[in-house]
């Protein structure tokens, strides 16, 4: 991700408030009556989602463990969304080293690194939650996707499954043909707009904080996220009917500025990549939970109906997806060529 002009000052301003209102990531140790305070040191960790989102849950967890193993000797710093920036925006600070860490999803940082809109295809993983689980955490997988993250200035740390996307819109999306002339707001990654258009669709790329008045004023008809997103940020309120096709999971990435993680010494490393491992299962539990518990909200909450496509209706749009295969791979090269046959072998072998 360049950054422009326009996006340098904002960037600016951000990091001006960053460094005037937190403390330093390495703060020195202080002295008093000659016996030294243990070192205490902040690392900023931005979300793209609001507080009580999938990815707070998983933050907040990750602090508790980080500062209970440190001995609070390391502190966590929460921003929800919201209090920096688009997810673009909160990217380029970790690139620049004005956080430490972040969550960045595929749907938007595939602007960046197009390797990982592998994560953005329609019907690549399985229809089992349990198998993706192990598919997004094996080392090979990852191996692939962190030159292009280190590339980017990044490291990744963790690929994380948040709930199956759900459309959400005026209309029951039963066929591609539904789709005909539906002005779906879809993340910003132009991956996703040819896979709409590949339904029919009319996709407009919007950030997450506009999906909301972007409904409210009719400049789209529906929007696709998880539903416990759908829920969070009151979409539901603005939508008749949830169509689940079970076309993709929503899934994110956690990453960390490359230079600071090179940065930490080799005991702190082993300690984040530990904790980010043991909480595999236990983030894909919460975000199970999450959305059955936020389902529940909206039907109770009456206006909206959820409609599950057969299985002969899915099919019928993963024909259509198909083709958008070959545009991530225009778009990614070799190296994508290669995580996307991983991914799919991954598939396979788990499932089996
Ligand atoms: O739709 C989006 O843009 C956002 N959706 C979720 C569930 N998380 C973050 C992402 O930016």
């Amino acid at each position: 991700m360049r950054l422009s002009t326009c996006r340098l000052g904002l960037l600016a301003c951000v990091l001006f408030s960053l460094i005037a209102c937190s403390p330093p990531a390495e703060e020195p140790a202080s002295e008093s009556a000659g016996a030294a305070e243990p070192e205490v040191v902040t690392w900023r960790f931005a979300l793209e989602e609001i507080e009580g989102s999938v990815q707070d849950a998983y933050a907040q967890e990750f602090k508790r463990r980080i500062e209970t193993q440190s001995d609070g000797s390391i502190q966590i710093e929460i921003y929800p969304y919201g209090s920096l920036g688009t997810s673009s925006q909160i990217t380029e600070m970790l690139q620049s080293g004005a956080l430490e860490l972040a969550f960045a999803s595929p749907g938007h940082l595939a602007d960046a690194i197009p390797e990982v809109g592998v994560f953005t295809l329609h019907f690549v993983l399985s229809d089992e939650d349990a198998v993706n689980r192990q598919v997004l955490s094996d080392p090979d997988l990852h191996e692939l996707l962190q030159t292009p993250y280190r590339n980017q200035d990044l490291h990744l740390l963790a690929v994380v499954q948040e709930g199956w996307m759900v459309w959400s819109g005026d209309r029951v999306l039963r066929s591609p043909a539904d789709f005909e002339g539906f002005k779906i707001r879809t993340m910003t990654s132009p991956i996703l707009v040819e896979s709409y258009q590949a339904y029919g669709a009319n996709p407009t790329p919007m950030p997450y904080s506009e999906v909301y008045s972007g409904l409210q004023l009719g400049q789209i008809d529906g929007q696709v996220n998880p539903i416990f997103a759908i829920e969070e940020m009151s979409f539901y309120e603005e939508q008749d009917f949830l169509t689940s096709g079970r076309h993709a999971q929503f899934v994110t990435t956690l990453a960390a500025s490359r230079p600071w993680f090179d940065g930490l010494d080799e005991q702190t490393r082993g300690m984040v990549e530990e904790i980010r491992s043991e909480m595999v299962e236990w983030i894909d539990q919460e975000q199970q939970d999450f959305n059955a518990r936020r389902l529940d909200t909206i039907l109770d909450a009456g206006g909206t109906e959820l409609v599950e496509l057969t299985e002969a209706e899915r099919e019928a749009f993963r024909e259509a997806s198909l083709g958008v295969r070959e545009v991530y791979l225009e778009q990614s090269g070799d190296a994508g060529q290669d995580i996307l046959d991983t991914l799919l072998s991954l598939v396979q072998e788990y499932e089996n």
